[in-house]
């Protein structure tokens, strides 16, 4: 094989560009702090390019009023000794731009949609608000074996990916229907995933709603809380180099979903950090909806929700009424645009709004929670709602127009559905593939042995239900 010597190895030209904009050799005056007291100026200063800086040295300017670490740029010294209390800090403010009667309240507001373009958006949320109710039933039949709704939740999910350009690159959670709807996933590619059928792109080896798509550039849903955040940092950071190597690329940022439960585990922690320091175009969107599965956020966290965190890794953080369409699509156009400045950052949302529904088709939520809040949240505020007010306000909108609506969704989500459910499921063989390139032969005496034992006890199984029925495992 051929070595490189050490000595010669330059730069690639992958890591080259990544010095200008935010990460430029620039002064930074670094501070040493005296040992003895934490209020005064004893300490000696010495400004150097951090280029030329070793990682260890610190340095502060004489009688300086100020410490200058790196990331506490400019912090007073004081010679009172307070320990901040978060609680005589009011919480971050959340955006509105409708509120629950559907009366705009942010003067500065203008709808940059065409009335066909809201009505459009307003189906995409009605369109999963009432595949859920069928699927959640389905389950309830045994039909399906799993389903999660997202009541409630339609207009951070709609809202938001209306924001987005088709080729950015998105990383869902799995309660974000609205995003794949949005972006133009069929009623029967939904379908085909959750009845695991022969047109499943994933060949049924997922558990249902595990979308994914490749032409809408949407990765897998994946089951693990937040795995999904560190993948969308590093796609950001892809999506920056890619463009530093061939600006004629038009910019794109990474947007990735996800729960405010997920953000207690370290890869949310991990990615927003990652994305801060090496300036990553990646627009992370928390749905904070008050549960996760049972754990209410009162038990999450104890600091001012999920956007705290955001200034906390130095990232440009926006509270936002998840329940108000418009305030989430304006928020997201604004971060969008904020991404993809000085080179590439981050950006926080947080979407406040709350889980209509239990967790999942696995879970009953009123073991712990009341059936009068839930109940309270949904005459108090919806979504879907809010943005008809508006709408019928406008007068684009009303009763006959909405019956029109709901009635021909839901026969077009029928008549999916009864094509999905009659598909074949994918062949046998594919249990076999895709774990390798081509089959190796501890895996074809694998499969062999299982089409002795379908040989022998056909009756055992129902062997028609799937593409090809046993004869696939004979190739
Ligand atoms: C690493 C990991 N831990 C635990 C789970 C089990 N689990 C699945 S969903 C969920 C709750 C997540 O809540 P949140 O992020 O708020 O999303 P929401 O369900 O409210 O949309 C948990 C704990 C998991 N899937 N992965
Ligand atoms: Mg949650």
């Amino acid at each position: 094989m051929k070595r490189i010597a050490r000595s010669t190895q330059r730069p690639s030209s992958l890591l080259r560009p990544l010095t200008p904009s935010t990460h430029q050799p620039r002064l930074v005056p670094i501070a040493i702090q005296s040992s003895k007291t934490t209020t005064t100026t004893t300490a000696t200063t010495q400004t150097v390019p951090s280029s030329r800086r070793h990682a260890s040295s610190l340095s502060q300017r004489p009688d300086s009023s100020h410490v200058m670490f790196p990331g506490a740029v400019k912090s007073a010294f004081s010679n009172s000794m307070t320990f901040e209390e978060p609680s005589k800090y009011d919480a971050l403010p959340t955006y509105r731009a409708v509120d629950q009667h559907g009366q705009v309240v942010d003067p500065s507001f203008k709808p940059d949609l065409s009335d066909e373009e809201v009505i459009k958006l307003y189906h995409d949320m009605l369109t999963v608000s009432i595949m859920d109710l069928i699927m959640f039933d389905a389950q309830r039949q045994g039909r399906l074996s799993f389903y999660m709704v997202s009541a409630g939740e339609e207009a951070v999910c709609v809202g938001s990916a209306s924001a987005l350009s088709s080729e950015d690159v998105v990383f869902c959670q799995y309660r974000e229907q609205g995003v794949f709807k949005q972006r133009g996933f069929t009623l029967s590619d939904f379908m085909n995933q959750l009845f695991a059928n022969h047109k499943d792109p994933g060949k049924g080896r997922n558990m249902p709603v595990h979308y994914g798509s490749k032409e809408l550039n949407i990765h897998t849903i994946s089951s693990p809380l937040a795995t999904q955040l560190p993948q969308a940092s590093g796609a950001a950071y892809a999506l920056k180099i890619q463009r530093m190597q061939n600006p004629t690329v038009p910019p794109r940022v990474v947007a990735a979903y996800f729960g405010e439960g997920a953000a207690s585990e370290g890869d949310f922690h991990a990615a927003l950090n990652i994305a801060a320091t090496r300036g990553c175009p990646a627009v992370f969107i928390c749905r904070n909806n008050g549960y996760a599965i049972s754990t209410p956020t009162l038990e999450q966290y104890r600091g001012d929700g999920i956007a705290s965190r955001g200034l906390g890794y130095g990232i440009d953080t926006i509270r936002v009424d998840g329940n108000d369409f418009w305030a989430v699509r304006e928020v997201t156009k604004r971060a969008r645009e904020l991404a993809l400045q000085d080179g590439g950052k981050p950006v926080l949302i947080e979407a406040m709004t709350y889980r209509v529904s239990h967790h999942s088709t696995s879970d009953d939520s009123f073991a712990y929670r009341a059936k009068v809040e839930v109940e309270d949240w949904k005459r108090r505020d919806n979504p879907i709602g809010r943005l008809r007010k508006w709408m019928e306000a406008k007068g684009i909108w009303d009763e006959n127009k909405e019956r029109e609506a709901r009635d021909s969704i839901r026969r077009e989500i029928l008549k999916a559905f009864s094509q999905a459910e009659k598909e074949k499921k994918p062949a046998i063989r594919t249990m076999f593939e895709d774990v390798y390139e081509e089959l190796t032969p501890e895996i074809k005496a694998q499969m062999k042995e299982l089409k002795e034992h379908l040989d022998q006890f056909p009756e055992e199984y129902d062997l028609g239900d799937f593409d090809g029925g046993k004869d696939s495992l004979a190739k």
